[in-house]
């Protein structure tokens, strides 16, 4: 799974990710500091099941503190996009490419209100056109895409096809967006048009596209920079534009700053907790930076958000769910590491699914799987649930 970060320059994108990775990236307060693309593992934080069996995990993936399990996941920041990036301009479309790999994205928005549609410094700047240019923008990436090959495209497809299997040809054509079968199917039932494709006209293909895209790049929207003077009001004013989309108030800078004093060893830190302790010796510009990221950020939002944002983008808006391989009586590995392993898998996914996730042959030889909590014997069919544990029996 990848999540891209998206938006218009100097809205804290390359903060939020260096926050959520600590990767060594660029952070400045001019547009288009961020040129070529920046990947990274970040985490989503999810309780982890040790401590009911009263053991301490050992990950080989991600890491784990206090129970609370830091699963990796892929993150991507680019460029910062701008009116007109479809057309060219800004940085134009060559990184627009670059998200097409992403499952989600995160529109990272800046609601201190201090910079303008480019990214340069600004006052009272209303960030609802933001979002509404952003969008537009995404959408006419995917129109351009679906025109060049269309009309023949559609043709051939209804030529060859039915109804159902125009989708599972929209699907294979452009697959590198990662459009899925049922995104389409949705948005052709969305667009519910009454032409054919082949004789769709540019609003009809629009209109899909726009659709498409939606289903192929959900988004969610991190109200950035929330420390800062104006940010309540705007929050305020983008959840009455926009009731329908999730938006979650952060802080990427407080967050960094808390993230590096944890590693620096001056404060304890959980990411994603309301809270830290200072531990090291800190100065007193240091201890006031940290008592204002408390005062202005962590009192006021219980927490920086960015922690949030991540496992809001993975587990309830792509519905994935973690699970544990682990069997009742062993829950280490044959090297003697405790839940070595937690994967996360789209949500419904079945025992067997699990099975053919861990390997091809647990899928073939698939007898029955265990839940480790219970010592119950589960079908195929069994649909996972979020933190389960369980192992499979193997022919
Ligand atoms: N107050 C405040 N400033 C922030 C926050 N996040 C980022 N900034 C500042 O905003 C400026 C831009 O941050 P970047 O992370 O470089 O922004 P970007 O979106 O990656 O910008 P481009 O790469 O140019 O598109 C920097 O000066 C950051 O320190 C935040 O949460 N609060
Ligand atoms: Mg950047």
């Amino acid at each position: 799974m990848l999540i891209g970060l998206v938006g218009k320059p100097s809205v804290g994108k390359s903060t939020f990710f260096k926050a959520a990775t600590l990767a060594e990236v660029e952070i400045a307060s001019y547009p288009f500091t961020t040129i070529k693309p920046n990947h990274g593992v970040g985490y989503v934080k999810v309780e982890c099941i040790d401590k009911e069996f009263n053991a301490k995990c050992n990950p080989n993936h991600g890491f784990c503190i206090n129970s609370h399990r830091f699963v990796p996941v892929d993150l991507m920041d680019v460029a910062g996009l701008v009116p007109g990036a479809s057309e060219g301009k800004g940085l134009g479309n060559k990184f627009l490419d670059d998200l097409s790999k992403a499952d989600v994205f995160i529109h990272i928005v800046d609601v201190s209100g201090t910079t303008d549609t480019e990214g340069k410094p600004a006052q009272n700047h209303n960030p609802c056109g933001d979002v509404v240019f952003l969008e537009n923008e995404l959408d006419k990436w995917f129109f351009n895409i679906l025109m060049k090959v269309w009309k023949g495209f559609s043709r051939k497809a209804e030529q060859e096809s039915d109804k159902g299997s125009f989708a599972v040809a929209v699907a294979k054509q452009f697959s590198g967006l990662k459009v899925k079968e049922e995104h389409t199917k949705s948005a052709l039932l969305k667009l519910n048009s009454k032409n054919s494709p082949s004789r769709w006209t540019e609003n009809e293909i629009m209109a899909f596209a726009s659709e498409l895209r939606k289903q192929a790049k959900p988004m969610i929207i991190a109200a950035n920079k929330a420390d800062l003077g104006n940010a309540e009001e705007n929050i305020g004013k983008l959840e009455e534009a926009f009731p329908d989309t999730m938006i979650y108030p952060c802080s990427a800078d407080s967050e960094l700053a808390l993230r590096e004093a944890s590693k620096a060893g001056l404060i304890e830190y959980i990411p994603g907790d309301d809270k830290f302790q200072i531990i090291g010796k800190v100065t007193e510009k240091q201890k006031a930076g940290l008592e204002k990221i408390k005062r202005d950020v962590l009192d006021v939002y219980s927490g920086t958000g960015v922690q949030e944002v991540l496992n809001l983008a993975v587990f309830d808006f792509l519905k994935y769910i973690a699970v544990f391989p682990a069997s009742a009586n062993k829950l280490a590995d044959s090297k003697g590491n405790v839940l070595p392993d937690c994967f996360l898998l789209p949500g419904g996914s079945t025992a067997l699914d699990f099975a053919y996730f861990l390997h091809t042959d647990f899928g073939n030889n698939f007898i029955k799987a265990i839940d480790a909590r219970t010592k119950k014997a589960l079908g195929k069919s069994y649909v996972l649930k979020h933190r389960d544990a369980l192992e499979i029996v193997t022919r």
